[in-house]
């Protein structure tokens, strides 16, 4: 049986055994209760056994390309914005921007770029991943230490988008009440939990610093983007992103407003306008179908101060601050 070994050196000694039965492993990891399933302490992170039994098949059967692209987040930073943008940047020349027929007017965008850890394998199995031509864009909200081995050694450029950690709660609090029917997390719960690190690939400082550290020592490999910068000036970071994908924009581009155009074709209000994203349900994870207008709320920069008490905001700012403290990333 395959053995695979997360790529970061720290993690080498706790090698990933490929099998079909991986959620077994969890019964004998932490275990915290609270959000819409049952989180375990893998390696330091806390994951769904469903999502670590798809990262480790993922480990045995992914072959990583030296051209691959991934892009990462942490879950409610920006992802369906990113996928949406790299996805119109690195096909531009098979579909025009401005065209009437392109495919993020039709698809979802979490449809056009493919996530490497679906909890269900069967809906979507690895081969789906093999079979996409080169180059490959790939999404993941798995901690660095957890990416495919050879991500790291064919040097794979990874853009990682991170957002102001007291929007994420808020973002993901909104997301996951909307989940199931039968399920409902108090805001202070979720508060609770996050703040000690316990949510989804969480806690979300360390998810943060994995990616950090790595745009640090090798900014040429790992892009490192920050939302609120990005909703700033997304025309700016649309143009970084174009450079770090590989098809910078021409001059001819630039004059004709192409950057400009790519801003207005993801936006918010445009995608979230979109009949694929306002209406219907799909199941993208398996035995959950969720509205495609969910991931599609208000995309406010500081909504959290509709959410938290400014004692809870200290409490999650002090908590952040100390865990970032000395490694550069700041909020
Ligand atoms: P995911 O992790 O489930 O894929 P993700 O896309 O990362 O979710 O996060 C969703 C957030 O991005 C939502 O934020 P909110 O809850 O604060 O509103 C969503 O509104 C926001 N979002 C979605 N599309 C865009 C976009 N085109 N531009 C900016 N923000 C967006």
């Amino acid at each position: 049986m395959a053995q695979p070994e997360f790529d970061d050196a720290k993690h080498s000694s706790g090698a990933l055994v490929a099998s079909e039965e991986g959620e077994s492993l969890t019964s004998k990891l932490p275990r915290r209760e609270g959000w819409w399933r049952p989180l375990f302490l893998f390696q330091g992170s806390w994951i769904t056994p469903q999502v670590l039994n798809s990262a480790m098949l993922v480990q045995a059967q992914f072959k990583p390309r030296a051209d691959d692209i991934i892009l990462a987040t942490y879950p409610k930073s920006g992802t369906t914005w990113l996928k949406a943008l790299s996805f119109v940047l690195a096909n531009r020349s098979r579909h025009t921007v401005t065209g009437d027929k392109h495919p993020l007017l039709f698809q979802h965008p979490h449809d056009l770029v493919p996530t490497l850890e679906v909890p269900d394998r069967a809906l979507r199995p690895v081969a789906e991943l093999e079979a996409r031509p080169s180059p490959r864009l790939l999404c993941t909200h798995l901690p660095h230490a957890f990416l495919p081995s050879g991500t790291s050694s064919l040097r794979c450029r990874i853009v990682y988008l991170c957002r102001e950690p007291k929007d994420v709660l808020v973002s993901l609090w909104h997301y996951v009440n909307k989940m199931r029917p039968d399920f409902f997390i108090e805001f202070d719960r979720a508060f609770e939990l996050f703040v000690q690190g316990i949510s989804f690939y969480g806690p979300i400082w360390d998810h943060y610093l994995g990616y950090w550290k790595q745009s640090v020592t090798d900014p040429d490999r790992v892009l490192f983007l920050k939302y609120h910068e990005m909703m700033a000036d997304p025309t700016k970071h649309v143009k970084m992103l174009a450079e770090f994908l590989g098809v910078p924009f021409t001059r001819e581009e630039e004059s004709a407003n192409v950057p400009e155009e790519v801003v207005k074709l993801c936006s918010f209000d445009h995608l979230k306008g979109l009949p694929v994203n306002s209406v219907g349900r799909s199941d993208r994870i398996g035995g959950l179908p969720m509205d495609n207008s969910s991931y599609f709320r208000s995309a406010k920069v500081g909504d959290w101060r509709n959410h938290l008490t400014e004692e809870m905001a200290n409490k999650l700012d002090c908590v952040i601050e100390e865990k970032l403290k000395g490694s550069g990333l700041i909020f």
